[in-house]
């Protein structure tokens, strides 16, 4: 298959807005006449949402790190099978709520596998397919937190892990966006409209094709 549309990846902690910014980027795109695939990781498949079910929503089963990493990936050579190749292969803005960096950082970083150890596992899971830009949403955890609490949203098992665990991974998304041409790193603070603003002037900048003379 060939590789023509634009593979759009947004990451961060959770609830910096990710899932809010990934719906107004499609109502963007889809008012510009552009096609866009939209979907979240771990997920987008059947068997993505299936391993989701597992890592997420059972915290009576003991999940060992290296399981975590494994199963974060098996769902991931899935989506990009499924979901991204053919996304791309039509010409389509293929938008992630979350990929690699989500693993390099949670379970490389966060969990300690290493860095190195989860960016070579995630190669072989992906093909060595890479997003054009990854959009880092970057909001302190106790900012993020408290969206959540507003939003009345419980914690997942990874969720529950603690504010060190939190801190790190924090830190882990600016040293890997720093460090990376393909990333960018964009201040989640401010109101939605706020935050939507900066994304769109970033992808202007990096895409003048198809973005560069649009408003909005
Ligand atoms: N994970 C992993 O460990 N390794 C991997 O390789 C992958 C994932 C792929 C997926 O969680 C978990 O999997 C995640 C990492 C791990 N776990 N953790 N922890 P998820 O998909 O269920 O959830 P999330 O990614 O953590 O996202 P979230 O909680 O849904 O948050 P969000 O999408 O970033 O934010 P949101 O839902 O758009 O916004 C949160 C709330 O804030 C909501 O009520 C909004 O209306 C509100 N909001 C949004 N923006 C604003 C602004 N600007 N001001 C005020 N309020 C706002």
């Amino acid at each position: 298959m060939s590789r023509t549309g634009l593979f759009l990846v947004l990451e961060g902690g959770e609830g910096v807005g990710k899932t809010t910014h990934a719906l107004l980027l499609a109502q963007w795109f889809a008012s510009l006449g552009l096609a866009v695939t939209r979907a979240r990781e771990p997920g987008g498949t059947r068997l993505g949402e299936a391993i989701r079910e597992v890592l997420l929503h059972h915290r009576e089963m003991e999940i060992p790190p290296e399981s975590e990493l494994l199963l974060m990936l098996a769902a991931r050579a899935a989506f990009v099978r499924e979901v991204v190749r053919p996304a791309l292969a039509r010409g389509e803005i293929m938008l992630a709520d979350r990929f690699e960096y989500s693993t390099f950082v949670y379970q490389g970083l966060g969990r300690g596998l290493g860095l190195d150890r989860a960016r070579d596992l995630n190669a072989f899971a992906t093909g060595g397919i890479r997003p054009d830009l990854v959009v880092v949403l970057d909001l302190p955890p106790s900012g993020a937190a408290a969206r959540r609490r507003s939003a009345g949203r419980a914690d997942d098992r990874i969720e529950g892990e603690g504010e060190a665990f939190l801190t790190r991974i924090h830190a882990g998304y600016r040293v890997l966006a720093e460090g990376d041409p393909d990333a960018v790193v964009v201040d989640a603070e401010g109101t939605p409209e706020e935050v939507q603003a900066r994304i769109r002037s970033v992808l202007r900048v990096r895409f003048p094709e198809p973005f560069g003379s649009t408003e909005g």
